[in-house]
């Protein structure tokens, strides 16, 4: 996407007047900077980069695991994790969704067949949990957010 744009400031640059020209190269230089920025910070996990990041995860509920396994998930702190949760159970068996740890939020009870979106930023790293309330020892992975 950035060779594209370059190349069609490129473009413009042929026919445009020398001034043009120079705010062509300095739009450039500026997207190069940020671009670089983007990447450096990203790598290192800086979270006045990375702040806005929405991390989404699908969880399907179904023979009492989330997902086959209770898989871990990994976010840094400061993502928005997005838990998108269906319950594919057959009728009758409800479940929930916790996050256990500073300020992890709750679901509502999701009943067969439903599906809820639980969104959480956490702002401390550390270790959490995922688990239901209704199923506990057998739907509970861990939520690991990195610094
Ligand atoms: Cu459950």
């Amino acid at each position: 996407m950035a060779n594209g744009l370059v190349a069609h400031e490129m473009a413009g640059m042929a026919r445009g007047p020398r001034r043009r020209r120079h705010i062509v190269l300095l739009w450039v230089a500026a997207a190069v900077l940020v671009a670089t920025a983007v990447v450096l910070g990203t790598a290192q996990g800086l979270p006045w980069i990375n702040g806005g990041r929405t991390v989404e995860v699908a969880l399907v509920a179904q023979g009492l695991k989330f997902n086959g396994t209770n898989p871990p998930l990994e976010v840094r702190r400061g993502d928005r994790l997005r838990l998108v949760v269906r319950n594919a159970e057959p009728a009758g068996i409800t479940h929930d969704v916790i996050i256990s740890g500073p300020g992890g939020p709750r679901s509502k009870l999701i009943v067969p067949g439903e599906t809820q979106v639980l969104t959480f930023k956490p702002s401390q790293a550390g270790v959490y949990h995922y688990s239901c309330s209704l199923h506990p020892g057998l739907m509970d992975g861990r939520l690991i957010v990195r610094p």
